[in-house]
């Protein structure tokens, strides 16, 4: 990748969102030419003091610039940006001109992407790194644009031991130059199929994050993570069994190993599941891989009290554990997470579906569910795959669909909202759906 000059290049920055914020701060601070600002939307959000040219891109407010800098919700397989970057013009992302920016920074790298548990594991790196006295950033798609973070550092003058970069594919589609410590895929199972493809795209775009890394992570169960490996770096597997990272069961009880040495009792972790444990193990493997991880970070790991909204215990009332997963977005998180369940089901899925294929899900309800509630715009396309089970039953509102599990919940079942779909084509966002699900459980009980 070319470098971008911020004195000389001219710039167009697309998406007017937090990143676009964060992008045009940036620019701003170091004096540089912005041209304008697009988005795609009809009516996007202001961004203080700039006029943002709202509607379909066109290629006459790009073509006079040498550098085009996108947020994550606009794609780079957009037909104009690619004729910009035919054009020699240079289009990149927020995190490409982080890249650029921290060249002389000694931080280490910490890149984590994958289709789930990207937010777990990020956030239990930062912590440990935090917790064993690093100076840690924590940012990326996980809520802070890298952008708005460079600002404060560069303020502050207290530079990072470490950065941990939560990356979506969206942001590894227009991200070049990073140096990375260590670098992983957690998995991949089909998302974002609205602006891929493909599974194949995706799984392409996810794989840049194994770009200029010293050790690449990989996930030995994953058939799509394996085929990543890069020959010419140095590797660390981690996977259920037999890995340099792995879990054991001795006598009934599951232990957390490393090269073979048992570390950890996975019963003193807080964070509870069979990929919750994976979660841990992969962070322990990016800061080993980033020559970071000793005893203490290791037992550090004990104190993570987990995030809210996946896979959360909101209450136990009369025998029945009520389990939020609003998080649960795809189906790979749903198998994942309410497979962990241990306790007949009763399921709550549905809402927009990105274009991915629910056919998997017909095996988990079979084995777990006794019954199962669909809401949401892709309702039909999940009741379909599961024709022909029993207490399958669409409803229309979140509360309606409550009431029915709750109705067929026995003492010693969960009931269980993890939808498999993004939340927007009924609520705000994931954590109102959350919300509206904890209301409907104490109205429908009080
Ligand atoms: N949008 C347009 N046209 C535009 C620009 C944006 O329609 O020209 C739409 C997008 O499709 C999206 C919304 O506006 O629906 C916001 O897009 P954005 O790129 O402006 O988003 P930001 O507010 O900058 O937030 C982004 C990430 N959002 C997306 O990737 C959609 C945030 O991840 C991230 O935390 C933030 O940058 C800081 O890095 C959110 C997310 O949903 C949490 N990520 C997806 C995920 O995790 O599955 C990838
Ligand atoms: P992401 O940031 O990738 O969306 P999160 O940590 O926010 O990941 O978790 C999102 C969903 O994925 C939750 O439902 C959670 O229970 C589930 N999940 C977490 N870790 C994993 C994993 N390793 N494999 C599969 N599903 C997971």
């Amino acid at each position: 990748m070319k470098k971008i000059n911020l004195k000389t290049d001219k710039f167009v920055v697309i998406g007017a969102g937090d990143t676009g914020r964060s992008i045009i701060a940036y620019l701003k601070y170091n004096g540089s030419n912005i041209l304008r600002v697009l988005d795609t939307r009809d009516n996007p959000p202001k961004i203080a003091n700039l006029d943002v040219i709202g509607g379909i891109l066109n290629y006459e407010n790009i073509k006079d610039a040498t550098t085009v800098i996108i947020s994550p919700g606009v794609s780079i397989y957009e037909p104009v940006l690619q004729k910009a970057l035919s054009s020699g013009i240079k289009v990149i992302g927020d995190i490409e001109l982080f890249a650029q920016a921290i060249i002389d920074w000694k931080s280490k790298i910490i890149g984590i992407t994958g289709s789930n548990g990207k937010t777990t594991v990020t956030s239990l790196t930062g912590y440990l790194c935090e917790k064993a006295g690093y100076k840690t950033l924590v940012a990326g798609n996980i809520g802070t644009p890298v952008l708005e973070a460079w600002l404060e550092i560069e303020k502050n003058k207290t530079y990072p031991d470490v950065i941990v970069l939560e990356l979506s594919s969206f942001q590894l589609e227009t991200l070049y130059s990073l140096n990375y410590d260590s670098s992983i895929v957690l998995n991949i199972s089909e998302d974002h199929l609205d602006r891929y493809r493909d599974l194949l795209e995706y799984a392409y775009v996810k794989a840049h994050v194994f770009n200029n890394s010293q050790c690449q992570i990989l996930n030995t169960d994953d058939q799509l993570v394996m085929a990543m490996a890069r020959h010419d770096l140095k590797k660390l597997y981690f996977a259920e069994t037999n890995a340099d990272f792995c879990l054991v069961k001795i006598d009934g009880k599951t232990y957390l190993q490393i090269f073979g040495e048992n570390v950890l009792l996975a019963d003193d972790l807080q964070l509870v599941g069979k990929h919750n444990y994976l979660n841990v193990l992969s962070s322990f493997a990016l800061l080993y891989g980033a020559g970071l991880l000793d005893n203490t970070i290791i037992n550090l790991a004990k104190s993570f009290a987990g995030l809210e909204h996946r896979m959360q215990k909101v209450a136990e009332i009369n025998g029945v554990l009520y389990i939020e997963d609003s998080k649960g977005t795809n189906v790979g998180a749903v198998i994942a997470g309410v497979g962990g369940i241990d306790r007949p089901i009763h399921l709550i899925l549905g809402g927009d579906g990105k274009g991915q294929d629910f056919y998997p899900l017909r095996q988990l309800v079979i084995d777990k569910c006794k019954s199962v509630a669909v809401i949401g715009q892709d309702a039909n396309l999940i009741s379909n795959v599961l024709s022909g089970i029993e207490n399958v039953v669409n409803f229309t509102t979140l509360p309606e669909a409550v009431r029915f599990v709750i109705n067929n919940a026995k003492s010693g079942d969960a009931v269980i909202l993890s939808p498999a779909c993004a939340s927007w084509d009924m609520f705000d966002n994931y954590k109102h759906r959350a919300q509206v699900f904890v209301d409907s459980i104490y109205e429908i009980l009080k």
